[in-house]
């Protein structure tokens, strides 16, 4: 089995070295799946940006820009990935872009309109992601303080797509005041306990949690000057501060901002589960750098080529990750989140040969369910299948895919229709 990222490659070369397959195409390929598997639901948009540094040499460059603090060449992944607000269940990727730097921006940053800048991608993705979501019930897009932009608030909410974010600038209020300082005035709403997940500067713990919430108006700054973009718009604050932390630790303290609504405490925590259901899009990149794919140590020589590649293994890793979500059984989800019909119709008949082969080791979950194919796709991957074994792994699940889309010939590619 060829390893990681190098079988993608010599699976999609020819898709990838073809210039009428163009990453926007490969980009709108990954909302397909999606705008069914989002259908009627509550869904949580979440979008981040993460480097993806591929090696280079002082006389090779391969075309690539600087990433991260320099001194590092690659590209930028920026994915919106939809997630099931109230399961967790990762529905797909909804949007997003993937690029390579072309040299040093030098034009200061505030003298830019917002199209100019790369921090407009926050707001495309989130407009873009709207017709992939549209048959959604309630859209909610978040992202951490990078995206605090005031033409996010005020140009991407609508009747039922909601924006929430961690508070980043200290906006002044209308009617006086700032939004950092203006949350310790209100009354204490409610306390809890909550389990923080690890992160490599904290191990994880359980902290103790105030929340308080109210309305505040946050003002226009001065240099923005999109046409059309409100004076002011009105949003909900949730502030959670850690106390009774223990020595040396820093307390946490999170400002959320949000245009939901929120009447109660139990509201307020709510708005609290969904910005932690963000680790999701970190998991997401973990498993498309570290678990298996290793997508950072690609052969493939031109900076146009290794953005294609970074946009069909982004798709694979979506998958990988609603096959690991959906391993256990205990989702009710169906097969179609990911797969087509006429793969699922592939799946079927894979699934046969091996009852032939070995019959006392059969698929226990529910045809069609994700975690019927799932248990078809870590098979070809080679997990033994006894129920007795370890659960496969993402690598397992990888392998699988790959070898899948082989056999599944009308269908090659992930994202080609
Ligand atoms: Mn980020």
């Amino acid at each position: 089995m060829a390893d990681g990222v190098r079988s993608i490659e010599v699976q999609f070369n020819r898709f990838i070295g073809n210039d009428r397959v163009t990453v926007g195409r490969i980009i709108e390929g990954w909302g397909e799946p999606t705008f069914a598997s989002s259908a009627g639901r509550h869904v949580l948009a979440i979008q981040d940006t993460s480097n993806i540094s591929i090696r280079t040499t002082d006389d090779r460059r391969r075309g690539l820009g600087e990433v991260g603090k320099g001194h590092s060449y690659g590209v930028l992944l920026h994915p919106m990935l939809a997630v099931d607000a109230e399961t967790g269940c990762c529905l797909g990727l909804a949007s997003g872009d993937v690029w390579t730097r072309k040299g040093r921006v030098t034009t200061p940053h505030g003298k830019r309109k917002l199209s100019e800048k790369e921090s407009s991608r926050w707001i495309d993705t989130a407009k873009s992601a709207k017709s992939v979501l549209a048959a959604a019930k309630t859209v909610t897009m978040v992202a951490d303080r990078e995206a605090d932009f005031f033409a996010l608030w005020a140009l991407v909410p609508e009747r039922n797509v909601h924006v929430l974010g961690r508070v980043h600038y200290n906006r002044p209020l209308v009617g006086g005041g700032h939004l950092t300082s203006v949350a310790a005035t209100w009354e204490l709403a409610g306390t809890r306990h909550v389990s923080v997940r690890e992160r490599p500067d904290r191990p994880e713990r359980i902290a103790e949690l105030q929340i308080r919430y109210g309305t505040v108006t946050i003002k226009r700054p001065r240099k923005v000057r999109e046409p059309g973009i409100a004076k002011q718009v009105t949003l909900t604050l949730v502030d959670v501060t850690e106390v009774n932390h223990a020595d040396g630790t820093e307390p946490l303290h999170w400002s959320l901002a949000t245009t939901h609504l929120v009447d109660s405490a139990s509201k307020a925590w709510e708005i609290v589960s969904w910005y932690q259901m963000r680790w999701i899009i970190e998991q997401f990149f973990r498993t498309l750098k570290a678990q298996g794919f290793r997508i950072e140590q690609t052969q493939l020589w031109t900076a146009g080529r290794i953005v294609k590649l970074v946009a069909i293994a982004a798709h694979a890793a979506v998958i990988t990750m609603q096959m690991v979500q959906a391993r256990d059984g205990k989702s009710a989800e169906p097969a179609l989140i990911a797969f087509s019909s006429t793969q699922i119709s592939t799946l079927s008949a894979i699934e046969k040969s091996y009852l032939e082969s070995t019959p006392t080791r059969q698929n226990p979950h529910a045809h069609s369910s994700m975690a019927w194919a799932a248990w078809i796709i870590a098979r070809i991957g080679g997990w033994d299948g006894y129920r007795s074994s370890r659960p496969p792994g993402p690598i397992t699940y990888r392998n699988g895919l790959n070898s899948f889309y082989q056999i599944h010939r009308g269908l090659r590619l992930v994202c080609m229709p």
